[in-house]
């Protein structure tokens, strides 16, 4: 695998879960796969899960790991051509990218929207430059408009709770106070569709996520009524897509927030969400607490969808 972007990479979805399930019960089995071989792993923004899940994964393979924070110890970087280089970023993306690749042998890169430009955050502008210039395998670690690891992630957890071939799964939206990414639910709703699940998608009026992931989805605006006879409720934020609200926070209706009533409406759900998440805001104490919370073994399952797309850059390296 050269790189990992988006669901298509991936392959047969059926095939990936149940390698995923087989590194998972003898998850150092490959452990010579990986020696002498160096990962890089790039921050342009935090993470908790990413980077410890991705960094142990990697070395239930052998890997050696290089973790870099650009914005913490790195020069800053100026990212656009053309730049006439006399502000505060004294070096260019474009010969960070290829010196980087100089060090190690497969390259992971956390790059969020930036919400200044829609054209360059859903270009995957910064993601797009490490494919062409690091001359290095390289896999999104949460790009600007998918989170594909928690996609799969997020796959392999359904796969082992579900209790019914196609289960009922409903991504809704919850109030946040700040401006969130799309690329969480974007990317869900990919890998949902790609699975064939009953996928269902609810959010005020406003929310509509791209075409190019929710096409034929159906979303239904009365909350509860997509709720019901759900088998998994995925909660997240995101931020309005459409027109001129690009990038803005719409609405912070804490009637959206996933409580006990609104679980109750489901049939007995299972509560998703990637992490971090704000309690209250997007999901009460008592759900997320409660036994029909996954939300660690979600979390738990980062390192076993890193594994198997590092196993597979690394088996053809
Ligand atoms: C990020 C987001 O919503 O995309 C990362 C989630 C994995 N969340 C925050 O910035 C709080
Ligand atoms: N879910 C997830 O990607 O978490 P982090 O932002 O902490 O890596």
């Amino acid at each position: 695998m050269k790189k990992f972007t988006c669901v298509d990479d991936i392959g047969n979805l059926e095939a990936a879960v149940k390698e995923a399930l087989e590194v998972k019960k003898d998850r150092f089995a490959y452990k010579r796969l990986g020696e002498n071989r160096t990962l890089l792993m790039i921050f342009f923004n935090s993470s908790l899960r990413t980077r410890l899940s991705t960094q142990k994964a990697a070395m239930n393979l052998g890997m050696n790991v290089i973790v870099l924070d650009v914005n913490q110890g790195a020069w800053k970087l100026e990212t656009e051509r053309g730049v006439v280089m006399d502000g505060d970023k004294p070096e260019h993306l474009l010969e960070a990218i290829p010196v980087m690749g100089c060090y190690c042998d497969v390259i992971g890169v956390r790059s969020f929207a930036r919400f200044e430009s829609k054209q360059d955050d859903y270009s995957e502008k910064i993601l797009e430059q490490f494919i062409r210039y690091s001359g290095r395998p390289v896999f999104s670690m949460e790009a600007a408009t998918r989170h594909p690891l928690q996609s799969f992630a997020d796959l392999i957890t359904i796969e082992e709770y579900k209790t019914k071939k196609r289960p009922k799964v409903v991504l809704t939206w919850a109030p946040h106070p700040k401006a969130l990414p799309q690329a969480v639910p974007n990317s869900f709703a990919e890998w949902m569709r790609a699975a064939g699940y009953d996928f269902v998608i609810t959010h005020p009026y406003g929310y509509e996520l791209s075409e190019e992931f929710t096409a034929g989805v159906p979303v239904v605006y009365d909350q509860d009524e997509a709720l019901a006879g759900a088998d998994f409720v995925y909660a997240k934020n995101w931020s309005a897509f459409a027109g001129p609200n690009y990038g803005k926070v719409l609405s912070t209706d804490r009637s959206w927030t996933i409580t006990t009533e609104k679980m109750a409406l489901t049939d007995n759900a299972y509560f998703m969400h990637c992490l971090p998440v704000r309690r209250n805001m997007i999901v009460s104490d008592e759900v997320i607490e409660s036994d029909r919370s996954i939300v660690i073994p979600e979390a738990a399952n980062r390192e076993i969808s890193a594994m198997v797309v590092l196993k597979r850059m690394l088996e053809t390296l």
